[in-house]
C-alpha cells in the first residue's frame, strides 16, 4: 500500500486529492491546524475511526510554519508521496499578511523538503508542489506566440502571494536538481468547484446568486468584473497532480483548459443557470447590474431589480488582469484528459449551492440563525 501525506487536506484541493487517493487504495496522512473552531467540513465524509485497524487516513496537527512538526511527522509517515498543498491561498489577503504568507506558502515549501533530504528519504519520497499561474503575473508581452503561458513563459508576479509561490517554484526546481529528488511543480490556473472557499469570486458569485434568487440576499457587491480567468473544476486538476508524480520524470506541468472567460461572464452563466438574464449599465466603479428577465418560475425577481454593484474595496494593488494556459506538455504527455468544462462547472456549483440555501430556508423557518455573514 502507498503512503501519501496531503499538507493543506482540509481546503478544497486536499479534500478531493484525499479522496482520490483513498480510492486507489492510499493510506492517506493529513495535516490539519489546530483551531478553535472544527475545520475538517471539506473531509467530514471520509472521516475513519482512529481505533479501526484498517484504518486508511490519519489527521497529523501540524503547520507550515513549524519546520520540527513537519519533520516528526514526515519521518513518522515515511510517505511515498507528498502532496504540499498547504498555503495562504487567497491573493487578495496576501496584501494584508505579506510576511505570513512568505512564511507559509515559501518557506513552508522549503521545510518540506529539507525535511525529506535531512532524513534520507530523498530515494524513497516524491513531491508535488503546487505552484500557480499567478507566477506569471498575467503580463501580455510573456505570452507564447499562441497568446498563451506554458511551461516556459517567463513569471512576473503580481502580489505577496505570486511573490512567495516563485520562491517554493523555484525551491522546488533547485531541490530536484541539487539533490536529485523526484519533486514537481504543479502550475495550475484557477479551479473551483462546490467546495471552493467562500471569498474566492466564482464562490462568492454562485452563492450570491442562489441567494438572491431565493430572496434570502439583496444584490452581491464585487470588484474587477473584467479580469479574465482560466477555470477548471477541482476534480480534474487533483487527478493531473497524482498523474503528475506517477509520470517517469520529475518536471513541471502547467495544468489549465486554454480558454479565459472575464468575471463579468461568469455572473451571467451562474444567474442564467437559475434562469435570470442581466442588463449591465455603467463602466468600473458605476457599473452595475439588473434583473432583465426571469424566466423561472420558483424565483420571483422583479424585472429592473438591481443585483450587483461593483465595490473598488475589492480592487486590488496590482491585478493580474488575464490568464490563459496552454495544457498541451499534460495533455499529450500524461494523456490527461478533463471532465469538466466552464458550463459543467457553473452547473455544478450553483445546483450545490442552491441546495445549501434551500437546507439554510429551511433551518430559519425552524428557528436556527444560519445565514452566514457575507464578504
Ligand atoms: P484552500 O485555501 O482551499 O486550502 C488551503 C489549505 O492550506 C487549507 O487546508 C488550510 O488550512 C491550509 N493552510 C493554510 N495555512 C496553513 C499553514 N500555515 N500550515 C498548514 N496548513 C495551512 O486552497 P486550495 O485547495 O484552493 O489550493 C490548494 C493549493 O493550491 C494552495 O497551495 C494554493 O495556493 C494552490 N493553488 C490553488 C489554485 C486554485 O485555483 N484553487 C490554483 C493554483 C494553485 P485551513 O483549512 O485550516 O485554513
Ligand atoms: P485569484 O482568485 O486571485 O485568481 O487566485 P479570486 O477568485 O480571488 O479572483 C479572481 C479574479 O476575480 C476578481 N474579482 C474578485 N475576487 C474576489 N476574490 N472577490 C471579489 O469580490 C472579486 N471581484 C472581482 C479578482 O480581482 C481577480 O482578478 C486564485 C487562488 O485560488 C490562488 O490561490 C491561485 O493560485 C490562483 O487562483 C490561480
Amino acid at each position: 500500500m502507498k503512503t501519501a501525506l496531503i499538507t493543506g487536506i482540509t481546503g478544497q484541493d486536499g479534500s478531493y486529492l484525499a479522496e482520490l487517493l483513498l480510492e486507489k487504495g492510499y493510506m492517506v496522512h493529513g495535516i490539519k491546524r489546530r483551531s478553535s473552531l472544527f475545520n475538517t467540513d471539506r473531509i467530514d465524509h471520509l472521516y475513519q475511526d482512529p481505533h479501526d485497524p484498517k484504518q486508511r487516513l490519519k489527521l497529523h496537527y501540524g503547520d507550515l510554519t513549524d519546520s520540527m512538526n513537519l519533520t516528526r511527522i514526515i519521518q513518522e509517515v515515511q510517505p511515498d508521496e507528498i502532496y504540499n498543498l498547504g498555503a495562504m491561498s487567497h491573493v487578495k489577503v496576501s496584501f494584508d499578511s505579506p510576511e505570513y504568507v512568505g512564511n507559509v506558502d515559501g518557506l513552508g515549501t522549503l521545510r518540506i523538503l529539507e525535511a525529506v533530504r535531512l532524513l534520507g528519504l530523498t530515494e524513497k519520497t516524491k513531491i508535488y508542489q503546487a505552484s500557480t499561474s499567478e507566477l506569471y503575473g498575467g503580463m501580455p508581452e510573456n505570452k507564447n506566440e499562441n497568446g498563451f503561458y506554458d511551461e516556459n513563459s517567463p513569471f512576473y508576479p503580481r502580489s505577496p502571494y505570486g511573490v512567495a509561490k516563485i520562491y517554493g517554484f523555484w525551491i522546488t526546481k533547485n531541490y530536484r536538481e541539487a539533490y536529485n529528488m523526484y519533486a514537481c511543480n504543479g502550475i495550475l490556473f484557477n479551479h473551483e468547484s462546490p467546495r471552493r472557499g467562500e471569498t474566492f469570486v466564482t464562490r462568492k458569485i454562485t452563492r450570491a446568486v442562489a441567494k438572491i434568487a431565493l430572496g434570502l440576499q439583496e444584490k452581491v457587491y464585487l470588484g474587477n468584473l473584467d479580469a479574465k480567468r482560466d477555470w477548471g473544476h477541482a476534480k480534474d486538476y487533483v487527478r493531473m497532480m497524482w498523474m503528475i508524480l506517477q509520470a517517469d520524470k520529475a518536471e513541471d506541468w502547467v495544468i489549465a483548459t486554454g480558454i479565459t472567460t472575464t468575471v463579468r461572464d461568469f455572473v451571467k452563466m451562474a444567474f442564467a443557470q437559475v434562469g435570470i438574464s442581466l442588463r449591465f449599465e455603467g463602466t468600473g466603479v458605476d457599473e452595475k447590474a439588473f434583473v432583465l428577465a426571469c424566466s423561472n418560475p420558483a424565483y420571483q425577481l422583479e424585472v429592473g431589480k438591481e443585483v450587483l454593484s461593483v465595490d473598488p474595496s475589492y480592487f486590488r494593488p496590482t491585478e493580474v488582469d488575464l490568464l490563459i494556459g496552454d495544457p498541451s506538455k499534460a495533455k499529450n504527455k500524461l494523456g490527461w484528459v478533463p471532465e469538466y468544462d466552464l458550463q459543467g462547472l457553473v452547473e455544478d456549483m450553483m445546483e450545490s449551492d442552491i441546495k445549501l440555501m434551500k437546507k439554510d430556508i429551511d433551518l430559519l423557518k425552524a428557528g436556527h440563525e444560519v445565514l452566514k455573514q457575507e464578504e
